[in-house]
């Protein structure tokens, strides 16, 4: 690990040990909160596995509700650090999935209106994880969101998911074909993660990597933080 690499993962880890608390819910554009802080959001087909990639990140069992079922994030959910030495001005966002085919077409529609209006309206937005199933790769659904992205001109980065399932002479394929695709994406962040939210395989790049955004948008002061520890 180099000097700036061990920094961030030290950053990342200091971030996470913070109090996450869910602070808001949003069902339709009305609703939304305020663009008044740096925030990160969750996206991905339903199941794939947001709410418990956030859950782990964050040390907290049932922070995000979770379950076996497609569709159970309904809302946009906010969440915050609370605690010394937190950046107060952060978001981290579960978003609902999409991809689901028992959900209506009204529903459905619906989701499509919140997202766009989430993707267009949010100044403090700095980047997008795009979840996909590590088992599965990428589906028709992911690529009308990749699409979606790039018109948005949002940041966003492509995170395999359920590496624990994933058969251990099938990683590194996966995630060399997921790279190889992203690679055709100008508007994507290049680097692919592979995490899963039950080992906690890939947390600490994640967290890392999170740290180092916010700290990057000045949404947080890490310097002074790892100064009071003492370093
Ligand atoms: N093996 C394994 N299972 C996982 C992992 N992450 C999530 N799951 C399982 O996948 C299922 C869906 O997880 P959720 O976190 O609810 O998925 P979601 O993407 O938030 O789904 P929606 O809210 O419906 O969009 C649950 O049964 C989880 O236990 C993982 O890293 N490994
Ligand atoms: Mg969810």
């Amino acid at each position: 690990m180099s000097g700036a690499e061990q920094y961030y993962a030290e950053l990342g880890r200091k971030l996470f040990t913070g109090e996450w608390a869910f602070e808001w819910a949003a069902a339709s554009q009305a609703q939304l909160p305020p663009s008044d802080k740096l925030e990160i959001a969750f996206a991905g087909r339903s199941n794939v596995g947001k709410s418990s990639l956030l859950n782990a990140l964050t040390n907290r069992k049932s922070l995000a509700r979770t379950s076996q079922k497609p569709g159970r994030t309904r809302e946009l959910n906010f969440f915050a650090v609370n605690g010394l030495n937190a950046p107060a001005a952060l978001r981290l966002v579960d978003m609902p999935g999409y991809g689901y085919a028992a959900v209506g077409r009204e529903r459905s529609a619906a989701w499509g209106g919140l997202i766009e209006e989430f993707l267009r309206g949010r100044a403090g937005l700095a980047r997008i994880f795009l979840l996909v199933d590590g088992r599965h790769g990428l589906k028709e659904s992911d690529l009308k969101m990749l699409d979606r992205l790039d018109r948005s001109a949002v940041s966003y980065q492509l995170i395999l998911t359920k590496k624990d399932e994933v058969k251990a002479c099938a990683k590194e394929a996966a995630l060399a074909a997921a790279q190889t695709f992203m690679a055709k994406r100008p508007a994507a962040f290049p680097e692919v993660m592979f995490t899963s939210a039950h080992t906690e395989e890939g947390l600490s790049e994640l967290r890392a990597s999170i740290a180092k955004l916010v700290a990057e948008h000045g949404a947080w002061n890490p310097a002074g933080v790892l100064r009071r520890e003492g370093r």
